[in-house]
């Protein structure tokens, strides 16, 4: 008979209040992952609920999920305080238990997809509230180093738990006969190689030069500098792009873009790339902002955005270098034939 590894035994071996906070967390996924199995019977799906603190639309299903996960945390009684994109300030949580953790979390990523019923996600974050601070916004302003776990789940065909607590990443699948999550994917590793990658390409004319030479020169295939072919995939949820390079590597990007000069980056640090970074390097990847590591940068505020530049770690390393060599003035980005002809008959 095969022995199956479940989530609640995992957690057993994880600091004691460190594995609640997860078990904790993990009752929230199975209700969000309820609801949204019954969403669209139920006519939920494209329901707004006005704008979220950042001023971006939001659903109805986002604010659900947060509830939902915010109730499974408060009845679990093991967290100090809850930051969420949902939320302006921090939710303390005056649980049964004195327990000195924090979770920061994104309880509904991706979630423009969900009208044409596209993988999303949730992703968290568990920090020590440090000693010595009063309990609020500033409890969450550590970088993303001092994460005692991340994870995120991710609502697709099936339901998937994954997180580290620092040492490896597991992968975990809800069977939904048993209620319980199963551990299929032990100790993730991205390939240190990797011929794909992952970016919204109608950012392109707003990027910069270091991203700009990285993309055309994936694109110019076996012609161009990099003698190879590379295959291009972007399903626009965070988690499950992600997730594809935890699985079978490549690189995510989501680069500092000038298209609106007020958001010079998209994705948020504390409950997106700090967590996602953290997962990453566990699993033998690279996570940048391309100019730093994402995991050293020290937030500002709860909210604060962040590029993001993660997966295989030679392609990674390449990218910062084109960053390092464009900050020197030293990049002499790829010019394709292509573009060589169509300005040779523009001339002629
Ligand atoms: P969404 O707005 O649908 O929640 O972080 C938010 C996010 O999705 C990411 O999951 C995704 O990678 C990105 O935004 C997609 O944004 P764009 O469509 O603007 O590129």
């Amino acid at each position: 008979m095969v022995r199956t590894t479940t989530l609640a035994s995992h957690v057993l071996e994880e600091e004691r209040g460190v594995g609640d906070v997860i078990a904790d967390v993990a009752a929230g996924v199975k209700a969000v992952s309820a609801v949204l199995a019954r969403a669209a019977v139920c006519g939920a799906v494209r329901g707004a609920a006005g704008e979220n603190v950042n001023a971006e639309p939001r659903r109805e299903l986002d604010a659900l999920a947060n509830e939902l996960l915010l109730d499974a945390c408060v009845r679990g009684g093991h967290l100090a305080a809850v930051a969420s994109e949902e939320l302006r300030e921090p939710q303390l949580v005056f649980g049964r238990h004195a327990c000195p953790y924090l979770l920061a979390m994104d309880p509904l990523d991706g979630s423009s997809n969900l009208c044409v019923n596209v993988t999303v996600g949730t992703v968290f974050s568990v920090l020590r509230q440090p000693e010595g601070v009063p309990l609020g916004v500033g409890s969450f302003l550590q970088p993303g180093s001092q994460q005692l776990c991340a994870g995120y789940a991710l609502y697709g065909p099936c339901t998937m738990l994954v997180l580290t607590t620092g040492r490896e990443v597991s992968g975990f699948t809800l069977d939904p006969a048993a209620g319980e999550f199963v551990l299929t994917h032990p100790a993730m590793r991205i390939p240190e190689e990797s011929r794909e990658f992952s970016i919204n390409a109608s950012n392109a004319g707003h990027w910069e030069r270091p991203v700009r030479r990285y993309v055309d020169e994936c694109v110019a295939g076996s012609a161009g500098p990099r003698g190879a072919d590379f295959n291009m995939r972007w399903v626009g949820s965070m988690v499950a792009d992600v997730h594809r390079v935890l699985v079978r590597g490549g690189t995510f990007l989501y680069p500092r873009d000038a298209k609106d000069p007020a958001r010079p980056a998209k994705l948020r640090l504390l409950y997106g790339a700090s967590p996602m970074a953290l997962l990453v390097e566990q699993a033998g990847g690279v996570a940048s902002t391309g100019r730093e590591r994402l995991l050293d940068v020290v937030p500002r505020a709860l909210h604060e955005r962040v590029p993001v530049v993660l997966g295989s770690r030679q392609e990674v390393e390449r990218l910062v270098s084109y960053h390092a060599d464009a900050d020197g003035g030293l990049d002499r980005p790829y010019t394709s034939p292509l573009f060589n002809v169509r300005s040779l008959l523009r001339e002629s």
